[in-house]
């Protein structure tokens, strides 16, 4: 298993013009044609003559070298690499090859998919479709025709504009697909099924009519209205706010059922995880509504960031990733609330990239070695690589920003590029040396800021002084310090924010950065990293009631919402440790009293209440621990839920009374507002644990009426008793057992439950008969579930959680080896744990390493977690 490295980089020997493919699809025989137009790179100085492309496991039929036929001993083909030496400087190479998509369950390359065919090709899918320099800085121009049976698969999409079709013999037919723009291999996409689409016309800002399809299976084709509602959004938005505007005629989003990402951004093709287009009040809820935005946005605005612009190599994928990311939450935070949109992502940076930076896994932004590209489409890349492009976006400000865009585009529009070349028009246009800037996509780890004060009442002056660490790891022995935006506020006692907005933002380059701020009242607190100006770990010496006073008082809305998280941290570490030492338990009055606070508010954002007083999930807290104990964290974050329902039951009951008069279909902010917090509500409630309580939590079930409420009361009921989990898993089995995405909402509740019995029940679920590991989502509720998100069962002391996931991860393994690998992440953290789990853990691990036949994907993970 060797490590690619980018030390290694060299530019490709042989580059190709044109690619003109034929897919013959007949059932379990598909025949493609592949005719390539290559020439020698003339940038290369040594030029070598030897041809040596990329292959996968699949037959090669016959060999054409400029008309000739090539007998087999002509050329080297060992199922990874097609060799054929002595090559001119410009030829033409044709190759047959045979493959059988019905039984690719890797999903990667040509597949079936509930009898659609589909290509997944990033990052080294293509070459499992046919020998290619599969590398995204050989770029072609593709023309593809499709041909296959009329009746299962009437529609034939490529990328690009169609330019022929017709009938054949035998009742089937053809379509040949042009693209008109130069495109790396990981953008070829191809569909051929039985598909219903819907279609808007959408004239873009320079009169240009376009035409946008979304196409789904018949039987969902009527769950696609609110997808294409996104993607005119987006069309708009990126015109607006990037100066963007969409290149072809035709945009085709397909919704497949199987599927091992969340989309695919293939050029004028975009392939989508179900998941993340269908949608209708009744089977959907606030937060898929909400991720289809997203995903829509994000998919659309690779277009720009990511296909036109590309990557010289895949260690540069956060050129395209981080970017898309900070484009797409951009979209978001613009069409709905900004505050509770960066909320979100700030607890997933936290409650996943940061672990990921202190593990097994930590990498760079811009990785310097892989063994399977597929293993790096991490948080690191897509999250951190995200918040890298934020921090330039506030040293430049929106203006420069986007004039470094426009350079972006100028200088290397149709070219593969790196990060280097992202920096360097951004310091262009913002006139500043990126040179430390850049260590943030070279050095892996979250550096800490620690903050202290000093108050002189004589001189009325605040010192603030910002200290930074970033521990070491296997990556750097030694870290440099960062170029660290810290954007900070100052609250009086009267909640006044006293320093100017345009003084607000601090540039720190060194170790230790102080700043002295004259004339401020006795009392007055900094509120610092507003709007999470960095990606770091921010300590500051703030009481419990400053952080009351914060949570209650400050401008800046984020910042209100960390106050809130601190508190919550605290408490939960307090009472860790009164469990670890057989202490009584208490709960602070100040954190009760903020929440009472906070809930008898009647003026206050619902959506923004809805995340602030929501108690961090247990996979966040762990991080507060050197040594994480699941069981003391789960019964902590149980007591203080108890505690604040009993101590505020009345403001709880007002609360869901308050908020149950929304839409029931509306998607309007307040709507989901009025949700989120009767929701929440709901399960504080419920920690109580009474009969009557419960009697409401089941009514409410009885009585929802969108996926919203249905889905969270089911949720709760399968935390209460095990007669109602049964209960209301049963009622929503038979409501829902038709629907695919639905069902896998009843597989990950099941799956999530913290009732006594759940690891045999989640072992039976994978017998039943509505289960299969051949469908990522499906493994991903109930397997990926399990592992990652109920930390009490996965975790059991009999180590059968370990045992069940690693058979899991050893039998899928067989099957897909994406999502395989992804699973094993759930032992990344083995040092973590106590010393009877860790060996545990451990063994697994090894369990895992001497297996034989191991996949790379799953070897990469396993041996990085063991080193
Ligand atoms: N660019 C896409 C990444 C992706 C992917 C990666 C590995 C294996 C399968 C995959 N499917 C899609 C998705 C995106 O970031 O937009
Ligand atoms: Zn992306």
């Amino acid at each position: 298993h060797a490590s690619v490295l980018l030390k290694d980089y060299t530019p490709p020997d042989f580059l190709v013009d044109r690619v003109t493919l034929v897919f013959d699809i007949r059932p379990e025989e598909t025949r493609v044609t592949s005719t390539l137009t290559l020439f020698k790179n003339p940038d290369k100085s040594n030029k070598s003559s030897v041809l040596k492309m990329d292959m996968g496991d699949f037959e090669i039929q016959s060999v054409t070298l400029d008309g000739q036929n090539l007998s087999s001993n002509a050329f080297q083909a060992d199922g990874k690499q097609f060799i054929v030496p002595d090559m001119p400087d410009r030829f033409t190479l044709e190759t047959r090859t045979l493959l059988c998509p019905e039984k690719n369950t890797r999903l990667e390359g040509l597949y079936r998919s509930r009898g659609i065919y589909c290509t997944q090709c990033e990052a080294e899918g293509f070459r499992n479709i046919t020998p290619f320099p599969d590398r995204p800085d050989v770029m072609a121009r593709y023309t593809c025709t499709i041909i296959a049976d009329k009746t299962a698969c009437p529609v034939l999409l490529s990328n690009g504009n169609p330019v022929k079709a017709g009938d054949l013999p035998d009742n089937r037919h053809f379509v040949t697909w042009e693209d008109p723009f130069k495109k790396p291999c990981y953008l070829f996409a191809l569909v051929a099924g039985n598909l219903s689409w819907i279609e808007s016309p959408f004239v873009t800002r320079s009169g240009k009519h376009i035409t946008l399809k979304i196409f789904a299976e018949p039987e969902n084709i009527d769950k696609c209205h609110h997808a294409m509602a996104c993607l005119k959004q987006a069309v708009k938005w990126d015109e607006e706010r990037f100066n963007l505007e969409y290149d072809l005629d035709l945009y085709q989003i397909v919704a497949i059922n199987d599927f091992n990402a969340g989309a695919m951004e293939n050029k004028g093709l975009n392939i989508f995880n179900a998941k993340y287009v269908l949608a209708d009040p009744a089977t959907a809820t606030d937060d898929d509504f909400m991720n289809i935005q997203r995903v829509i946005g994000h998919e659309y605005f690779h277009n720009w960031t990511g296909n036109r612009v590309t990557l010289k190599n895949w260690f540069q994928l956060s050129l395209k990733e981080g970017l898309t990311v900070f484009r797409d939450q951009e979209f978001t935070s613009d069409l709905n609330s900004r505050s509770v949109e960066r909320i979100s992502n700030v607890k997933t940076l936290r409650a996943l990239q940061f672990p990921e930076d202190s593990g097994p896994m930590a990498h760079p932004v811009r990785p310097d070695a892989y063994i399977k590209m597929d293993n790096f489409y991490t948080m690191t890349v897509y999250e951190k690589g995200a918040e890298l492009i934020r921090m330039i976006h506030q040293f430049l400000g929106e203006t420069l920003f986007q004039q470094g865009m426009a350079l972006y585009f100028k200088q290397f529009d149709g070219m593969a590029v790196t990060v280097e070349d992202f920096l360097s028009v951004m310091a262009q246009a913002g006139h500043m040396d990126m040179t430390q800037f850049k260590r943030w996509y070279t050095q892996s780890g979250t550096p800490t800021v620690t903050v202290t004060r000093s108050y002189d009442p004589d001189t009325r002056i605040l010192s603030v002084t910002f200290a930074q660490h970033t521990p070491f790891d296997r990556n750097q022995s030694e870290k440099q310090p960062l170029h660290i935006p810290i954007r900070m506020g100052l609250i009086d006692p009267e909640g006044k924010d006293i320093i100017p907005e345009q003084k607000s933002l601090i540039q720190m380059r060194d170790d230790t950065h102080t700043v002295a701020f004259q004339n401020v009242p006795s009392g007055t607190l900094p509120s610092v990293f507003r709007q999470f100006s960095a990606p770091v770990k921010i300590s500051t010496d703030l009481s419990d009631e400053e952080l009351a006073f914060l949570m209650a008082r400050d401008t800046d809305d984020f910042n209100r919402w960390d106050a809130a998280q601190t508190l919550f941290n605290k408490e939960i570490q307090t009472l860790v440790s009164a469990i670890a030492r057989h202490r009584p338990l208490t709960v602070s009055q100040n954190l009760v009293q903020a929440f009472e606070t906070a809930l008898s508010d009647q003026s206050a954002d619902r959506a923004f209440l809805a995340k602030a007083l929501a108690i961090p999930q247990e996979m966040e807290l762990a991080n507060l621990f050197d040594c994480i104990d699941v069981d003391a964290i789960h019964a902590a974050r149980q007591h203080l839920k108890t505690h604040l329902a009993a101590t505020l039951t009345p403001l709880f009951l007002n609360t869901i009374d308050q908020c149950g008069h929304s839409d029931p279909e509306s998607l309007s902010i307040q709507d989901i507002g009025n949700r989120g917090l009767r929701n929440l509500a709901i399960s504080y409630m419920a920690s109580l644990g009474t009969a009557s309580v419960h009697d409401i939590v089941w009514k409410a079930f009885l009585a929802a009426e969108n996926m919203t409420d249905e889905f969270a009361c089911f949720k709760i009921l399968c935390t209460t008793t095990p007669e109602l989990k049964r209960k209301s898993a049963a009622r929503f089995y038979d409501k829902w057992s038709h629907d695919p995405l639905v069902m896998d909402k009843w597989f990950y509740v099941q799956a999530v439950s913290p009732l006594a019995d759940t690891l045999p029940c989640v072992k039976d679920l994978v017998t039943h008969p509505d289960f299969t590991l051949t469908n990522p989502n499906r493994v991903r509720a109930l397997i990926y579930g399990f592992a990652m998100n109920n930390p009490v069962h996965f975790h059991e002391k009999t180590g059968n959680g370990y045992e069940f996931i690693t058979d899991k991860i050893l039998e899928l393994d067989t099957i897909n080896h994406q999502i395989a690998a992804r699973l094993t992440g759930c032992f990344n953290h083995w040092k973590k744990y106590d010393s009877h789990r860790r060996v545990l853990m451990k063994q697994s691990l090894e369990i895992l390493a001497a297996s034989p036949n191991l996949s790379t994907n799953v070897y990469e993970i396993v041996s990085r977690a063991l080193a």
